[in-house]
């Protein structure tokens, strides 16, 4: 393995491998590990009611960290992770997520979306926004934005940063934290209050936190594996 470096970017590099050798598991090392690992994801809730208790900022920054591991389009790594615990700025978060969805709940979704959207209870109070000590809010770089103001275009970005996403979404329900997907729509209004380049267009606001003592979720049933698999 070569030494870790500072990443810079690769762009028009020459390719230059190195080898890869990990070690193979065992076959019954790997049933044990995917069972586990199948019955601990199936635990995983999406949790809209937190408690104000504290997390460690330490969790939260490891499983940034794994998130930002995930693979993106040309190794593009499109993507900026906020860490907001200010209680002012969350609050400012919650005010304006809320105004649009006040607009959101009261007919810009249309019929078909809201009868989706019954059967989780979701409506347009969103005290996660400040219940929740930090929120995690996702950006992609729609394109890269050198420091002279030059611009090169990014691939896949969607598709990568929703991969990043989901192993921040499993790293975090691993290490003993709720969370909780949030997509106000429009978002514009995240990147005036975060201060983010104009190559930043946000993603989702992440709240993560503890389920509150009287948390409640929908009782959801997820499709069986004979229902999303196919094999040939
Ligand atoms: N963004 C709104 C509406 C909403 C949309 C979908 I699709 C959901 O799965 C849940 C909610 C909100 O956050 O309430």
């Amino acid at each position: 393995m070569s030494i870790p470096t500072e990443w810079t970017p690769t762009h028009g590099d020459p390719y230059r491998p190195v080898a890869y050798r990990p070690e193979r598991m065992p076959t019954a090392e790997s049933l044990a590990r995917a069972a586990e690992l199948r019955e601990r994801m199936g635990r995983r809730r999406t949790v809209r009611q937190f408690s104000p208790d504290p997390v460690p900022d330490q969790v939260v920054r490891d499983a940034i960290a794994c998130a930002a591991t995930a693979p993106s389009g040309a190794h593009q790594q499109p993507w900026t992770f906020v860490l907001v615990k200010d209680p002012g700025v969350r609050r400012r978060i919650r005010a304006a997520a809320e105004e649009e969805e006040q607009l959101s709940y009261a007919g810009r979704l249309g019929e078909e979306w809201l009868e989706a959207l019954r059967p989780l209870g979701t409506d347009e109070v969103k005290p996660h926004l400040t219940d929740a000590p930090a929120l995690i809010v996702v950006f992609q770089q729609r394109y890269w934005l050198g420091e002279g103001g030059e611009k090169r275009k990014h691939y896949y970005v969607d598709e990568s940063v929703g991969i990043a996403v989901g192993m921040l979404l499993s790293a975090l329900h691993l290490s003993g934290l709720a969370a909780l997907v949030h997509t106000p729509s429009p978002m514009r209004f995240l990147s005036e209050a975060l201060g983010r380049p104009v190559n930043e267009k946000a993603f989702a606001v992440i709240p993560v936190g503890y389920p509150a003592d009287d948390c409640e979720v929908p009782d959801l049933v997820r499709k069986s594996l004979d229902q999303v698999l196919v094999e040939v």
